[in-house]
């Protein structure tokens, strides 16, 4: 069983797959602190869990002709000026099991779980390319990521992001060796992951083992043939993976998380909590939340750490308490986020459902019956 040297994990995860290991925290722990604490983040691998021996570790970085390769070990990435970055990261997948609902897609049945937030430290990348021989040139290039986790046949985990982001100090790309504080935990991957701000998980390339600067994205698997978004006409018959660019920045996205659907809630007054979140470093700038199914709104409190324009890599949690209209018996609750460039979230599934299920940014829908 190549599982079997897997890390022990945290009782209160909802396992999607325990072989690879995917799960997420329930909804009421995943917005109880800003920060998620490294037990309960959530966890998605697609091979098992290396076990990497920090004395002998090695990133290998692999510049084209004219540039320096390093190999470098723990203690020569302590060398560069240690940077800090509060990131949310969030697979493609989160919220899938909302389209399945609608109509069948291939893939893991995540609900609104499979986002999580820590404080990440690290070189920052940009730093260990300059000191590569890297410049940002005016031809396309990518940044190639592989992982030291592979499949049976050797294939490693590997993704890429445009070396223009890469380069720029400003959007803050992290070799990270330290998640909240901790070195990272071997699921989210110790001893060095990638982590890229305002962009899919998939790209934040964990047990990272290789990087290169190169002509063309990843030849991986997962950068080329899937995470990719499609129309909902297009099926497993008639689906070319080459004539979509690679999901890299988020839409804007929101979820409720409290109450949970199907719950019962008191009349009186009702607490109704969540997150929201927009890729690319864009701001929430508000969340609306609505308890009759969209016909009325209110605008929640947004709580959390204020974000910088441009730069707001991390989610707000938010809140509302309103009183229960008289009389009813049931609420039909509703949240959806707007970001600061004015982008909102679709009202239903049917018009963005894909054959993956990835980009699952509908409306969020939480209904719950009202005790007399
Ligand atoms: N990196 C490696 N090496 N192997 C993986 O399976 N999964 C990716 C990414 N990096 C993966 C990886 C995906 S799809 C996501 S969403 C994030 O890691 C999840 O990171 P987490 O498990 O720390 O939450
Ligand atoms: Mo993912």
């Amino acid at each position: 069983d190549p599982y079997a040297d897997d890390p022990v994990r945290h009782p209160a995860l909802k396992v999607n797959s325990q072989r690879p290991f995917n799960a997420e925290p329930p909804p009421e722990l995943l917005t109880e602190n800003y920060i998620t604490p490294n037990p309960i983040f959530f966890t998605r691998n697609h091979l098992p869990v290396p076990n990497l021996e920090p004395e002998t570790y090695r990133l290998h970085v692999v510049g084209p002709p004219g540039c320096q390769s390093l190999s470098l070990s723990l203690d020569d990435l302590y060398q560069f000026p240690k940077h800090e970055v509060t990131v949310t990261l969030q697979c493609a997948g989160n919220r899938r099991s909302e389209m399945t609902q609608f109509k069948e897609v291939k893939g893991l049945e995540w609900n609104a779980g499979a986002i999580s937030t820590a404080r990440w430290a690290g070189a920052r990348l940009c730093d260990v390319l300059a000191k590569a021989g890297h410049q940002l040139r005016e031809t396309e290039a990518h940044v190639c990521f592989e992982g030291l986790d592979s499949d049976p046949t050797g294939t490693a985990y590997g993704a890429s992001i445009p070396l223009a982001r890469a380069m720029d100090p400003e959007a803050e790309v992290l070799l990270a060796y330290e998640m909240n504080g901790q070195p990272l935990p071997r699921d989210h991957g110790f001893p060095v992951r990638v982590v890229v701000p305002g962009v899919v998980g998939a790209r934040h390339v964990k047990w990272l083992g290789k990087v290169s600067v190169e002509p063309e994205e990843s030849y991986s698997h997962w950068q080329r043939r899937d995470y990719k978004g499609f129309s909902p006409s297009v099926d497993w018959d008639t689906v070319d993976f080459d004539s979509a660019p690679s999901i890299q920045e988020l839409p804007v996205q929101s979820a409720i998380t409290e109450p949970k659907d199907g719950e019962t809630v008191q009349s009186g007054e009702v607490t109704i909590k969540g997150y929201a979140w927009s890729g690319g470093g864009r701001a929430i700038v508000r969340v609306d939340v609505s308890l009759d199914g969209g016909l009325t709104w209110q605008v929640a409190e947004l709580n959390g750490e204020e974000q910088r324009p441009r730069k707001a890599w991390a989610w707000r949690l938010w809140q509302l308490q309103a009183p229960v209209p008289a009389g009813k018996k049931e609420l039909n609750i509703v949240c959806k986020a707007v970001d600061d460039s004015y982008n909102v979230q679709p009202d239903s599934v049917a018009p963005i459902w894909n054959l993956r299920g990835v980009l699952s940014n509908a409306w969020h829908r939480v209904h719950v019956r009202v005790t007399p």
